[in-house]
């Protein structure tokens, strides 16, 4: 019943969201900023994880390969690929672990923000 009433709770706060994107983008379509860069800012996913890898990208970007515990009803464990910025990166190493929030990218691929290093004894659930 709990269930039914969880899923009953998620259709209508669908249905909510659906409309009321719609509604802004009719309200704003001859405003010079494009309205969807609001309406489909991507949504930040709270993580935590062990840094496998680093290696650079550019002069102010890292390519970091993450191995991250599960984000219920979006992703199991796994181990990734990241961007993140170096100056997001500073403090951590390989083999640290962290916590950090996961975006997608426009471009493709996902995004690692607001890393914070936590104490090796940190238990994680990481993939095999
Ligand atoms: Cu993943």
């Amino acid at each position: 019943m709990r269930n039914f009433i969880a899923s009953l709770l998620l259709l209508v706060l669908f249905a909510c969201q659906s409309g009321g994107s719609h509604e802004s983008h009719e309200h704003t379509h001859d405003s010079a900023a494009p309205a969807e860069a609001e309406t489909t800012a991507p949504q930040a996913y709270a993580t935590r994880g062990e840094i496998v890898e680093i290696s650079k990208s550019t002069d102010s970007q890292l390519i970091v390969i993450i191995s991250h515990e599960a984000i219920p009803d979006f992703m199991r464990a796994m181990q990734m690929t990241f961007k993140v910025e170096k100056t997001a990166l500073e403090g951590l190493d390989e083999g640290d672990k962290c916590s950090f929030e996961m975006r997608r990218l426009a471009a493709g691929g996902y995004e690692a923000i607001k890393l914070v290093k936590l104490p090796d004894s940190t238990k994680l659930v990481l993939a095999e």
